[in-house]
């Protein structure tokens, strides 16, 4: 995973937040809210598959079995409503974008910019391996509200 200025994130160091190889302090508490996402179908069309989403199933369950406070939305099945409600309410500390699919990157660059720009605090990160394909491309295209890709 590449951070925004530069350098390589080992993934395993995400489940360790306090342990990311940033050049500045991320000051976090211990045990964090942790929102994992899964974007909603295929190019914001409704025509394509809903999947359950097992990775990000798998990453959430690590980050819990670490002792973080975890939620996890589907937007396949749920609305950019119920994800805004979620954040206003409960506003996560860290929220991890999935991205296994290249055509799922618009809209996770759209909602990563619009919570960036409510909760600038909130640590925002993508993961998956078309997330890998074009990490330094999400970064520059985000504008800075993906911290980590
Ligand atoms: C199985 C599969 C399918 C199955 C899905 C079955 C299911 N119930 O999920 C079926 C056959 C239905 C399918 C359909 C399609 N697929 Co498909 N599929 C795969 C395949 C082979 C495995 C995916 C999988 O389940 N992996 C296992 C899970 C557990 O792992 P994971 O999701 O990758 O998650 C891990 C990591 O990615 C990472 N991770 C994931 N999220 C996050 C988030 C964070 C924050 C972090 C840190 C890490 C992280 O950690 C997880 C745990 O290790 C992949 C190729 C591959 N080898 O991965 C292609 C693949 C994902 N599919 C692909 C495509 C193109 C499609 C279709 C669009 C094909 C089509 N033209 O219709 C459709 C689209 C479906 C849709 N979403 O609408 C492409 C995507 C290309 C791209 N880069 O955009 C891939 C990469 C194949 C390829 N090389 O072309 N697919």
């Amino acid at each position: 995973m590449a951070s925004p200025v530069g350098g390589w994130v080992p993934v395993h160091c995400l489940l360790e937040f306090s342990e990311f190889q940033l050049p500045y302090k991320l000051n976090r508490p211990t045990v964090m809210k942790f929102l994992a996402v899964h974007p909603g179908c295929l190019m914001y069309s409704k025509i394509y598959l809903r999947l359950e989403p097992l990775g990000l199933e798998l990453v959430a369950a690590a980050a819990r079995q670490s002792g973080h406070d975890v939620r996890l939305i589907d937007l396949q099945a749920d609305q950019w409503a119920d994800y805004f409600r979620i954040v206003d309410q409960w506003q996560p500390d860290a929220i991890a974008f999935s991205c296994n699919y290249l055509a799922n990157v618009p809209e996770i660059l759209d909602l990563a910019a619009a919570t960036k720009a409510k909760f600038p605090n909130c640590f925002i990160f993508v993961g998956g391996h078309s997330a890998s394909f074009i990490a330094q491309e999400i970064l520059e295209h985000s504008g800075g509200s993906i911290d980590v890709c």
